[in-house]
């Protein structure tokens, strides 16, 4: 058996346990790494992110009486009961049920005709490391709500329903990369994702046949989109565009940031954050257009240099993630970056396969040395997006 069919099996006989009832069904959601085009999605940007193997299961079953329960197999607690007619942003306070709360909530809010349900979840997206837990959590809950209904909305409306349920519910200005991710990557490609509009590219991303790896370090360092930081460098991003007459950073094309630059010097922090999303957005590009031409080796220096772009410019890097960078860059890898929010988290490596296990050891060796928690690394092959499973 499969490691998903074996999932599906246990979550439903977890469900089975907590609710004693079948389910209707069982949907996945995975978790995310971000190849380049980091803290560009609240900018209108670009991003390419591509989803993991590790993903969040919700079996859930619908019922008659607006009565939401939710149950997580993660989490302490028992069941969660809410009535979705006393749902109100925001959550202030409930823990990780605000996410699929907030998703019913956001679907109602927008006039879709959700009713009750009960939801039990499993996870192996790890929490905190960067890799888009909550989107798993809201997606698989977005997509098992839409079709516990019927509803078949396209998914990149589950996507956008996702968000406004962490933004206006859980209350964390997050952009929309995580939850397109969720709903929509392909197995075998990393995502392309203009985030102003939602029009997307699967660009093919098979680093095996190329004699490639991409490792995921999990450096174990827990961050919190919610604590300020994120909030902090998104109103500096927004103060830019609006020193520069522009919608969006987006907006400010690569071949003018030296003038853009000249106009922000009074403001030396929003200058700084300028630059990482104008040449960040430059880089995503330059990234696609190595990749389309079969070249994958290429797009190691512009990792690396997305990595001092985040560390220097965009301040969000922290010892461990400059640890993990520099230690692969120095054993061997083409090129090495945090991924995701920053301030902990995760960080990416891409390395020929036949010097991955050196580069991990070295990994493992430099986390020990400086006294750090040994990391969590493992290999990111592009999964697929949401979808249902069968029971
Ligand atoms: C987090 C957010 F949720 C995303 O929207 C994105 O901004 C990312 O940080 C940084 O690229 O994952």
């Amino acid at each position: 058996m499969t490691d998903t069919a074996h999932g599906a099996q246990h979550t439903a006989a977890a469900f089975r346990a907590v609710y004693g009832a079948e389910p209707t069904g069982i949907w996945a959601a995975p978790g995310r790494v971000n190849l380049i085009g980091e803290h560009t999605d609240y900018n209108d940007g670009f991003v390419m992110p591509l989803a993991l193997p590790h993903t969040t299961l919700a079996a859930a079953a619908p019922r008659t009486d607006g009565v939401l329960r939710l149950h997580s197999a993660g989490a302490d607690g028992g069941v969660v009961e809410l009535r979705l007619d006393e749902l109100r942003p925001p959550s202030a306070g409930a823990g990780w049920a605000a996410y699929p709360a907030g998703v019913a909530w956001a679907m109602r809010a927008a006039g879709l005709p959700v009713g009750g349900a009960d939801l039990h979840y499993t996870s192996t997206v790890p929490l905190g490391a960067g890799l888009s837990s909550s989107a798993a959590l809201e997606v698989a809950t977005a997509l098992a709500l839409d079709d516990l209904h019927g509803l078949g909305l396209p998914r990149e409306e589950l996507a956008r329903l996702a968000q406004r349920a962490e933004n206006a519910f859980v209350g964390v200005p997050c952009g929309i990369m995580d939850q397109t991710a969720a709903a929509c990557c392909t197995a075998g490609h990393a995502l392309f994702l203009d985030t102003r509009d939602l029009t997307r590219r699967h660009v093919p991303f098979d680093l095996a046949a190329e004699g490639l790896c991409l490792l995921v370090v999990d450096t174990r360092v827990r961050h919190q989109l919610g604590d300020g930081a994120y909030a902090e460098r998104r109103a500096g991003c927004e103060r830019g565009a609006r020193a520069l007459g522009v919608r969006a950073l987006r907006d400010v094309p690569y071949a003018h940031l030296s003038a853009a630059l000249d106009t922000l010097a009074g403001d030396p922090v929003v200058q700084a954050l300028v630059r990482h999303i104008v040449t960040e957005n430059h880089r995503v590009e330059q990234t696609v257009a190595h990749l389309d031409a079969g070249h994958p080796r290429a797009i190691g220096p512009l990792l690396t240099a997305g990595h001092a772009s985040l560390r220097d410019d965009f301040k969000i890097s922290c010892a461990e993630l400059d640890l993990a960078v520099d230690t692969a860059r120095a054993a061997g890898a083409l090129g090495a970056r945090m991924t995701g929010g920053g301030f902990g988290g995760s960080a990416l490596v891409l390395v020929e396969e036949d010097a991955a296990p050196a580069v991990t050891e070295a990994l493992y060796g430099a986390f020990a040395a400086a006294g750090h928690t040994a990391p969590r690394i493992f290999p990111a092959v592009p999964g697929p997006g949401a979808h249902r499973l069968a029971v």
